[in-house]
């Protein structure tokens, strides 16, 4: 075998077992990160048994234990942030630019929660009854199950595991299986910050084995998932069915309308920036484009000759402005999409990009179609690629209908001048997120994050909203002796 042995991490101990996945970078398939060991399906039991029993003693813990033990992982992570940055383009495919811009996000998030726990704060009524007491508690819900996408390994993993601890809860933590060298990094920073024996567990593998164990154990009092619609609808009645909290981020399919009006330069960039930029492989990238007649013609002009700019190639060389595709399996999803378009009858109306590497890798150039159908796959579908439509309508009326049009709703985007259009596709938008002359994609992220329809289905993770979901209520009445 090439490369280490990385364990998973369970009850206060780093736990190997002879199954293992290889970690290979998506730029260069001749290069292998490191080896990874699988959990079975009785080593996830015992890590959230052990969550479980930690969760009666960190439960009681005092903020200043909580906040201490989040502070000096944010301190850590932000100390070696090179570190993770390559470690995340490495294995993801992300450019370096961008990994060490999510490294830094996912410290700073371990310190937004860690100040977090001193704001576990609950509420005092006045009661109807004379001398009653009356007040609303928040408590912990016991043991968090996190089930982690690929496209943001760190800065996910981050905004879930930060204030699971923050408001007492305990984590079971299963990362997704193409990237488990972030996972193990950021497990190995958070496993020396002195949390008691079973507060914290790594437990790297797959959804059948390991996801599943999560998602059905009676003492996974929540589970809080980010990933594809149809897998967490699958998890949500899971849960559903065994009465336990979940937090679900799902898929988008997200407009970005572009008004006559509209700055042209700030027009493309956004589209550029928001359909192709991190290899379109965000929920909140821009895939479909609502163009208005009057600059229809320049805009679609403009974005090819854009598009023909783009540096592909390998994720970690300095001039790189987009890394590979993630995985084959995705690579493969992306072609068929472009074939399922061609048949559909829409018109390639740029595939370009300057792919300059060396090295055997998921490569792919950034696709644009025009004329696509409304009812068309790649009009309809979460593609999660390089791969953008545009949609070209009379006026913004239209443009509004026609982003509202789809199974999700998760960030919404518009670029023009006009303030009262502006409040109004605010108003109106069935999104999440509105995002005005900026790219769909790119939240701050210390403000709330939250899709409707397919996207979402829970509280909000990150800000101060995700405590709905890490936190119950108790209500109490309290009378005199
Ligand atoms: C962002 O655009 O800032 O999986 C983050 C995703 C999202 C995160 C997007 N949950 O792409």
């Amino acid at each position: 075998m090439n490369g280490q042995l990385f364990p998973n991490f369970i009850a206060g101990s780093w736990v190997t077992n002879n199954d293992a996945k290889a970690n290979i970078n998506p730029s260069d398939l001749n290069d292998t990160i490191g080896h990874y060991a699988q959990a079975s399906g009785a080593q996830t039991n015992e890590a959230i048994e052990c969550a479980a029993t930690a969760f009666s003693k960190w439960r009681d813990t005092s903020p200043l234990v909580r906040f201490e033990a989040l502070d000096k992982i944010g301190s850590e992570i932000l100390a070696r942030v090179d570190e993770l940055g390559d470690m995340l383009s490495r294995e993801e495919g992300k450019t370096l630019s961008e990994a060490t811009a999510e490294a830094h996000r996912a410290g700073h998030l371990f310190k937004y929660f860690a100040a977090e726990a001193y704001r576990a704060t609950g509420e005092m009524y006045q009661s109807l009854r004379e001398g009653v007491s009356l007040n609303v508690l928040r408590e912990p819900i016991g043991v968090i199950g996190v089930i982690t996408p690929w496209n943001f390994p760190q800065a996910i993993p981050a905004w879930k595991i930060a204030p699971a601890l923050a408001y007492g809860n305990t984590v079971v933590f299963k990362p997704a299986e193409l990237v488990p060298g972030s996972a193990w990094l950021l497990s190995d920073i958070i496993a020396r910050a002195g949390l008691p024996e079973g507060v914290f567990n790594l437990v790297m593998g797959t959804g059948a084995e390991v996801g599943e164990v999560i998602v059905s154990h009676p003492k996974v009092s929540g589970v809080t998932f980010t990933g594809s619609t149809p897998v967490g609808r699958k998890i949500g009645a899971s849960l559903f069915a065994r009465g336990a909290k979940m937090q679900l981020e799902m898929g988008g399919k997200n407009p970005l309308i572009i008004l006559d009006d509209a700055n042209l330069d700030l027009a493309v960039h956004c589209a550029i920036q928001g359909s192709f930029f991190s290899t379109g492989q965000r929920c909140t990238a821009s895939s479909r484009l609502i163009v208005t007649d009057g600059i229809y013609e320049n805009f679609v002009d403009r974005m090819s000759e854009a598009m023909k700019e783009l540096r592909v190639g390998d994720a970690r060389a300095p001039d790189t402005q987009i890394g590979p595709v993630a995985s084959e399996a995705q690579l493969e999803i992306n072609k068929s999409y472009v074939s399922q378009a061609e048949v559909d009858g829409a018109t390639l109306a740029s595939r370009s990009g300057q792919i300059d590497v060396k090295s055997p890798g998921y490569y792919f150039a950034p696709t644009l179609f025009t004329e696509v159908s409304p009812q068309s796959a790649i009009a309809r579908d979460e593609i999660f690629g390089p791969i953008a439509a545009v949609f070209r309508v009379p006026d913004f009326d239209a443009a509004l209908e026609t982003a509202n049009d789809a199974d999700f709703g998760l960030s919404s985007g518009i670029v023009t001048q006009d303030a009262v259009k502006i409040d109004y596709f605010t108003r109106n938008a069935e999104a999440g997120m509105v995002q005005v002359n900026l790219p769909t994609a790119g939240m701050d992220f210390h403000a709330p994050f939250t899709g409707r329809k397919g996207s979402s289905y829970g509280a909000p993770e990150k800000g101060s909203l995700c405590r709905e979901f890490f936190t119950a209520a108790k209500v109490v009445h309290k009378g005199r002796g």
